[in-house]
């Protein structure tokens, strides 16, 4: 058995660093804001993972149905002989296309990219274990320093599944896409995980589940800034907020103060100061439309697409070519 890699380009101590930016730049901006990346401590990954198997939240089994029904499909277009999986997480996709790549034949390295060490470890040994014939070397990194540290040879396919995608604007987006065509070779591939555009009684309930789950989820930001910078934000005096953008077609979050209050931020020296009902954005999840999502991809350089729709037309996965 090859013994699973990690590759630490990013530490805790990096992750603080990054934090105490964020935080300083969007508590003192007006309105201010949260980058949705700080969601994800422990807490915050499980409370994601109870959001995929709630009732409304229709994205990761959409995509995982899908991902079923057509990998086959994907892996014979791909041939790919290295997987590259950004934002691995648990890798619980990653077994459909690992068994479809491998059956016909062509791969012999999967590297797991994660911002967590924990969850990447644990994928990374479970795959390892599994797939005996596979070397695995995960990254823990952020996506750009992972362009930039990428096993060269082969033919490389970058899977960015889940459709986060949608947290970023479109100005983030073109640079994110134009920097995975950078980094790959021409005929190598990306495949991209991305939410449609659906009816607004369908996307508002899966940012705004009965149960509150996703609100939880929203206010864990607030403890991971408790607990990370020393601050003493009370979260349960924060309500949660999704709410469907027409103009741009992304589901926003946002965190509402329910009364007037200041918030001591200890470890950047800063106190925030929040108005009754005040409003903070915490994440945008961009939904798409085909065409619209193929025209950013040609944009950023990559020849041609190749497209998979589920039934019900709310998730798509696409393979595009450098
Ligand atoms: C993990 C970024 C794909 O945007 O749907 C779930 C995160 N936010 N519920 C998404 C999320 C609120 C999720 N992604």
């Amino acid at each position: 058995m090859t013994a699973p890699l990690l590759d630490i380009h990013l530490t805790d101590a990096d992750l603080t660093e990054a934090l105490r930016a964020d935080a300083r730049a969007g508590l003192t901006a007006d309105p201010k804001s949260l980058p949705p990346k700080w969601f994800y401590d422990a807490r915050g990954s499980e409370l994601f993972e109870a959001i995929t198997e709630l009732p409304e939240y229709y994205p990761t089994r959409t995509e995982r149905a899908l991902l079923r029904d057509v990998v086959d499909e994907i892996a014979a277009a791909a041939r790919a002989d290295v997987l590259v999986e950004l934002g691995a997480g648990s890798a619980a996709k990653t077994r459909l296309l690992l068994d479809a790549l491998t059956a016909v034949g062509s791969l012999k390295t999967y590297v797991p990219q994660d911002v967590s060490a924990s969850a990447l470890r644990g994928a990374a040994t479970e795959l390892a274990a599994e797939y005996p014939n596979l070397s695995v070397h995960g990254v823990v990194s952020d996506f750009t320093d992972t362009l930039h540290n990428l096993p060269r040879g082969g033919r490389r396919m970058i899977a960015f599944l889940g459709g986060t995608i949608g947290n970023l604007v479109p100005a983030e987006r073109a640079e994110f896409l134009a920097g995975i065509n950078e980094v790959l070779e021409p005929g190598e591939l990306l495949l991209l995980g991305a939410g449609l555009v659906v009816a607004p009684e369908i996307v508002v309930p899966a940012y705004d589940d009965a149960a509150g789950v996703t609100a939880e989820f929203n206010r864990n930001v607030l403890h991971v800034l408790n607990n990370r910078l020393s601050a003493d934000f009370e979260p349960d005096k924060f309500e949660h907020v999704a709410l469907w953008d027409p103009t741009n077609e992304w589901i926003e979050m946002r965190l509402r103060a329910t009364e007037a209050m200041t918030a001591t931020v200890a470890e950047l020296g800063l106190t925030v100061d929040f108005a009754a009902g005040e409003e903070m954005r915490t994440e945008i999840s961009a939904k798409f439309r085909p065409e619209a999502l193929s025209a950013e991809l040609d944009t950023a350089g990559f020849g041609p697409t190749h497209t998979w729709t589920d039934p019900e037309n709310r998730f798509t996965l696409v393979l595009a070519e450098r």
